[in-house]
């Protein structure tokens, strides 16, 4: 057999051997081997040494055009094997929009959230407003609007971070009372206004205290109030939050910005009021701070406090969460375990 025809024999067996490979992979393994440094053209051509000056470029040529052929093929299986590739990608990756979707767990309002919305939804039926106010406050509004001067004994038990000699982390949402007393135009009705949010304190964390925790609080200022206004609010809200069956009592206490003051407690509703471990066996959990509206506190925000008057009230949905679900420790609330959140979960 001579060059040419060998080569001819090659490029025949090749083809078809090409044709057949079903890998991107084997078909490489065939290009390096055919036409690589050892492969068989190569090996041909090299017998050309043999062959009379005259026949060399012919076979030359030919020899390149096998060459050609052959690369060729491998190009034209390369595309087909990569098309079918792509094809076989495509089929396994379709989509199905017919099949029912991957569930989404859905999450839930924090429970402290969902207190604070039931006692807003509340007081709104109750025609309040609800005022949201600075977290970052004045010195002034936390404390000096409030009948708190600087020298007063009262700061001590609310000390708290602070951004420098004026700006504090407010203590308690009493700070929004002046900041919303100061703008009510009482010429087109009386205040009514809840103010819930975030209090900080410099007091150390433990089971029923938190350096930042939450606070509502309740201001009402109109002609005639009295403080049977006040308890028939703070027993509707009682009952709204811890059972129609509850009562209050009001006991004497002391804040700066109201006169007279007390503190609340409602009756056990875990022991209604036959005393438990809850209540400590007294039958009554105290659950906020309240009084009327001090009259420099109305006189400091530019109201007439020989005409106007009226009570203010300071709860913690934290406490009332841990009261009303038996929490024991406050820390809970903010520790973000979702295996101790999950329990609240509130459905819709
Ligand atoms: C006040 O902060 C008054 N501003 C409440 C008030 C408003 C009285 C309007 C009169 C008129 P007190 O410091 O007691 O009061 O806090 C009120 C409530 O906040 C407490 O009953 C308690 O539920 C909650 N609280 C106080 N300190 C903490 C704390 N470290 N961690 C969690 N809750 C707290």
């Amino acid at each position: 057999m001579d060059l040419q025809d060998k080569l001819q024999a090659l490029l025949k067996e090749n083809q078809k051997k090409i044709e057949e490979t079903k890998e991107l992979d084997d078909l490489d393994k065939i290009r390096v081997n055919l036409l690589g440094k050892k492969g068989p053209i190569t090996q041909v051509l090299r017998g050309m040494r043999d062959l009379d000056a005259t026949e060399r470029p012919k076979v030359g040529a030919f020899a390149n055009s096998i060459r050609d052929e052959l690369n060729a093929a491998l190009d034209e299986q390369r595309e087909t094997l990569r098309r079918e590739r792509v094809a076989r990608k495509l089929a396994k990756e379709t989509v199905d929009v017919t099949m029912p979707g991957t569930p989404v767990r859905l999450g839930t309002p924090h429970i402290l959230q969902q207190i604070i919305d039931d006692l807003s939804d509340f007081f709104l039926g109750m025609g309040y407003q609800i005022v949201d106010s600075y977290e970052v406050e004045q010195d002034h509004y936390n404390f000096e609007m409030l009948n708190i001067p600087a020298d007063h004994p009262a700061r001590d038990m609310q000390d708290t971070f602070y951004l420098n000699k004026e700006l504090l982390m407010r203590t308690q949402t009493s700070a929004a009372q002046s900041r919303t007393l100061e703008k009510h135009d009482f010429s087109k009705g009386p205040l009514k206004m809840i103010s819930p949010g975030r209090v900080y304190r410099r007091d150390t964390d433990d089971a029923t205290h938190s350096h930042q925790f939450h606070q509502m609080e309740g201001l009402v200022i109109d002609k005639n109030i009295t403080m049977a206004d006040l308890k028939g609010t703070l027993l509707a809200m009682a009952q709204h939050v811890f059972g129609a069956d509850r009562e209050i009592r009001l006991r004497p206490s002391y804040f700066p910005f109201t006169e007279p003051s007390v503190e609340v407690d409602v009756s056990c509703f875990r022991c209604g009021g036959k005393g438990c471990s809850v209540c400590k066996y007294s039958g009554w959990i105290e659950v906020l701070g309240a009084g009327m509206v001090h009259p420099n506190v109305l006189t400091y925000a530019g109201v007439d406090a020989d005409v106007y008057g009226g009570f203010a009230f300071g709860l913690g949905p934290d406490r009332f969460a841990m009261l009303k679900y038996g929490v024991d420790d406050i820390r809970s609330f903010y520790t973000d375990d979702v295996r101790f959140l999950e329990q609240f979960h509130k459905e819709g």
